[in-house]
């Protein structure tokens, strides 16, 4: 692990940083011209609440956090500001809900490479993580 300035990067499944572990973290990609979605369990070891406030991506045009919620028995998807963690709790982005919207996915996000997801919070902490990519099925 290699930490420079407040960037901590990790190369292996799960990112940790100042007690904030980023777990399982991975991208699904289906098809160039559509955008692809990224998941992931945020764990907060912490005494305070932590507020993620966005996230960034070599690999997409531009990240952006979503929420999906189902509306009339429509799924449909809105852009939030930022989502909590509680001290010592957690907060997973799964299918049906929080994710990463990666638009304009890049020619380097192919299944079966990996890309790189910065993810920023509140207090300017940002942490990266390395997103495998999966097919639609994960
Ligand atoms: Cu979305």
């Amino acid at each position: 692990m290699v930490a420079l300035a407040g960037l901590v990067i990790a190369g292996s499944t799960a990112a940790v940083a100042g007690g904030i572990t980023i777990d399982k973290p991975w991208l699904r990609f289906i098809i160039k011209d559509r955008p692809a979605s990224g998941y992931f369990t945020l764990r907060n070891d912490t005494d305070q609440n932590i507020e993620l406030t966005g996230a960034s991506s070599t690999g997409c045009g531009m990240m952006m956090l979503h929420q999906s919620k189902d509306v009339g028995g429509a799924e449909k998807m809105l852009p939030v500001k930022s989502v909590t963690v509680p001290a010592h709790g957690t907060l997973s982005f799964t299918p049906g809900s929080y994710h990463l919207m990666c638009m304009n996915p890049q020619s380097t996000v192919t299944v079966g490479s990996a890309v790189p997801v910065i993810l920023k919070f509140a207090d300017g902490q940002m942490i990266s993580a390395d997103f495998p990519v999966k097919g639609p099925g994960g």
